[in-house]
């Protein structure tokens, strides 16, 4: 990881739809095909396993906010938040991006697991506190840059409600349906029932 250079989008002043296009495009751009290979490349999009399995230091930048993530929509939908907050002027949402590759196994590197043991992507880490604090899990993520911010979350309780209730369907039901759109994609591309049911489809990954 050492080196790789910081993806935030260079300039502050969000041209949001520019900045989201760039994101996704840069770690999307492998869409897929029915070209074997290709889906290959997202058959490691969800696995069962978690935990250290080599050393690999983390990067830091300069920011309060530490972001390491992928543009998946389950990464993406976090990047998109802060571009929000920065084009409602809250500054200290500046944040540094960093590249988890996890069909190369990053996330199971020993500096990624210390933040995140569940080894999955997207994890924000927030030094402006005493000590560094992990943020993991896409929604918990949302909710904690909206608290942290005090924006775009209401403050009264039915609103609120309303609020939490869509970000928790979208945590858990949204990405659901588009991984099942996935799914008959890839049966209807010729794969077998098993190894689309073995997550061989892009679930996350083009959801
Ligand atoms: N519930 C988690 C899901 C995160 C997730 O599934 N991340 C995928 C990429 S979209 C991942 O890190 N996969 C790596 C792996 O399974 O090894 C969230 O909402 O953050």
């Amino acid at each position: 990881m050492r080196g790789r250079p910081c993806i935030r989008p260079v300039s502050p002043q969000c041209q949001k739809e520019q900045c989201h296009k760039r994101t996704f495009r840069l770690y999307t751009s492998q869409s897929l095909d029915v070209d074997g290979t290709k889906r290959q490349k997202f058959a490691s999009m969800n696995r069962p396993t978690a935990g250290v399995t080599h050393e690999q230091t983390l990067p830091v930048g300069q920011h309060s906010l530490q972001l390491y993530f992928l543009g998946t929509p389950n990464g993406v939908k976090v990047t998109i938040l802060l571009e929000e907050l920065l084009a409602a002027g809250h500054t200290q949402a500046e944040y540094d991006a960093w590249l988890i590759r996890i069909g190369e196994g990053d996330q199971f590197g020993s500096g990624y697991t210390d933040i995140n043991p569940n080894s999955k992507i997207p994890t924000l880490v927030d030094h402006s506190g005493d000590q560094p604090l992990a943020v993991l899990e896409s929604g918990s993520i949302l909710l904690y840059l909206a608290e942290k911010f005090g924006a775009f979350i209401p403050k009264d309780i039915a609103r609120r409600t309303a609020c939490l209730n869509w970000l928790f369907w979208q945590v858990g039901s949204a990405l659901y349906i588009s991984g099942g759109l996935c799914t008959l994609r890839e049966q209807l591309s010729g794969i077998s029932e098993h190894e689309a049911s073995e997550g061989n489809g892009v679930r996350c990954g083009e959801g």
